[in-house]
């Protein structure tokens, strides 16, 4: 056997070195837009993501809800393939209904769901009506309610308080204000306050109702629409039904592919590409991976892949390294595969983004990660944490959590993910099934770790990804350095027990 000189290497064993930071190193002149998708030299990638984060292919993960969440902070979640083809191709079709700030033509509801003199909305806490008030707050004058099919407005006397708003009903419109949607089953609450999506009893989109100043393109400069304004979505594809799944995923609109499994460099990932170019050309994006090193990266290039995935045994549920005895640190990973997509470019001209996926644990790993190379990131503890995950909130131990579960665990079952060719069967378990902390919105908490990256971009005088992938500067940190990195000698005053390191 060849035996590699240099140690496997994880994240955690590298810091960066802060370079020259000018005026214009700010994190508002920060831009984290990066490709997602193959270009030409001199050319724009069919498609970029405005901020480096994609969901992962997991069912603990990535649903249509997830989809749009992610969507709209600008980053893109790959649909779980592990399902049926017709409901994942239902759940892309879903984010690909939601056209941001336009009521669908094929609707009954008609458009006066426009409340062109409000300036708030907001729901009360029984979920069944929704307040629109006249100040801008929520707290002024009761203009009328939106409330959902089941509502019964009887239960309501002239005297009732509206619990929230505290306004007398004798100022309530309802009935035929042009405001009660009485085909709509559920309404989802948009914590923007800028728009309220209306839904039916199948979950789809039927209406907005949105305030008078809404301008669909500044609720959130960064959300991610390609041309006809939906939402883009991705999803997971295997090697096994590919030949059903994709062109099912292709009608309901999906933007990009991505194969889906936990060693990419494979004659079954080839075949599956060779496929998709014999039917649709260029015309259907598709990533694939996964792979550690520069052979498995020139092999997937070569066979056609949009884009390149990276990492083997580093999810934080994933216990392949320990049944398996593969894999590589992913840091080295990223590291050798990066060097690898240069290369390829300096040779052919084309560029083929790679992503690193799995093994971020804390903030600093994202930045770390493309310093490293990386153009994206895929994560899944990261986002099961959040509200928009589809996996349910539970109490552990006085402790909200979220389940999380890797598609190589029993509860999974993922076969397709770890198929060799043989048995249509998962033989043993690469995943384990398992409990993240709660953490609230995808919205609050993407926000906060992508400033921490754009300070320490900052920190490294860049401004951009690219840049930072040129000109940071790495160094491998020692064990004793560590220890250095955190609070150490002191006692730390919200603990009762004293933390003194030495
Ligand atoms: P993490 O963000 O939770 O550390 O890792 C998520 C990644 O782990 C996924 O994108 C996928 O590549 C990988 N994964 C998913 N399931 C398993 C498993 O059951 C797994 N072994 O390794």
């Amino acid at each position: 056997a060849i035996v590699l000189a240099e140690p496997s290497r994880t994240f955690s064993e590298y810091l960066l070195v802060p370079g020259f930071s000018s005026a214009e190193a700010r994190p508002e002149n920060v831009s984290l837009k990066t490709p997602i998708t193959k270009f030409k030299k001199g050319e724009e990638p069919k498609i970029m993501a405005n901020i480096p984060l994609v969901s992962a292919v997991m069912q603990a993960v990535s649903d249509d809800g997830m989809a749009v969440a992610l969507a709209k902070e600008g980053g893109i979640s790959f649909i779980f393939g592990s399902q049926s083809i017709e409901s994942q191709a239902a759940m892309v079709k879903k984010v690909k209904s939601y056209k941001a700030g336009f009521v669908p033509s094929d609707t009954n509801v008609k458009p006066d769901g426009t409340l062109a003199d409000v300036l708030a909305i907001k729901q009360n806490s029984g979920h069944s009506t929704v307040a629109v008030t006249d100040d801008g707050t929520g707290h002024g004058k009761l203009l009328g309610l939106v409330t959902s099919k089941d509502y019964r407005i009887s239960r309501l006397s002239t005297d009732t308080k509206v619990s929230e708003f505290m306004t007398p009903l004798e100022n309530l419109v309802y009935g035929n204000a042009g405001i009660t949607l009485s085909e709509a089953n559920d309404i989802i609450w948009d914590n923007k306050v800028n728009q309220l999506p209306i839904v039916d009893k199948d979950g789809c989109l039927v209406a907005f109702v949105f305030r008078k100043d809404y301008d669909s393109h500044k609720a959130n400069p960064n959300e991610l629409l390609d041309d006809n304004k939906s939402f883009i979505v991705g999803a997971g594809v295997n090697t096994r039904d590919y030949e059903e799944r994709i062109p099912a995923l292709v009608e309901a609109g999906v933007d990009v592919l991505t194969i889906d499994s936990s060693e990419g460099y494979s004659e079954w990932q080839a075949r599956t590409l060779k496929w998709v170019r014999e039917k649709y050309g260029d015309s259907v994006k598709i990533g694939a991976g996964n792979v550690v090193d520069k052979e498995g990266f020139d092999f997937l290039a070569k066979s056609g892949a949009d884009f390149v995935k990276i990492g083997i045994g580093g999810g934080s549920i994933c216990i392949t390294r320990e049944q398996k005895g593969i894999g590589r640190g992913q840091a080295s990973a990223v590291l050798e595969v990066a060097a690898a997509r240069d290369e390829w470019f300096e040779k052919t001209g084309e560029y083929i983004p790679i992503c690193s996926d799995g093994g971020i644990v804390y903030d600093y790993h994202m930045t770390l990660a493309l310093a490293m190379g990386a153009d994206f990131i895929m994560l899944g503890r990261y986002f099961a944490r959040f509200d928009e995950s589809p996996s349910a909130k539970v109490m552990v131990n006085g402790n909200y959590m979220k389940e999380y579960w890797g598609e190589g665990s029993a509860r999974a079952r993922n076969w397709q993910r770890y198929d060799l060719g043989g048995e249509a069967k998962l033989k043993f378990e690469e995943g384990v099934d398992s409990y993240v902390p709660y953490a609230g919105s995808l919205h609050d908490n993407v926000n906060l770790s992508l400033s921490k990256v754009k300070s320490t971009m900052c920190n490294c005088g860049v401004v951009s990804i690219q840049e930072l992938q040129r000109n940071s500067k790495l160094t491998l940190v020692s064990a004793t350095s560590i220890i250095e990195g955190g609070a150490h000698d002191v006692v730390l005053k919200d603990n009762s027990v004293a933390t003194v390191r030495r």
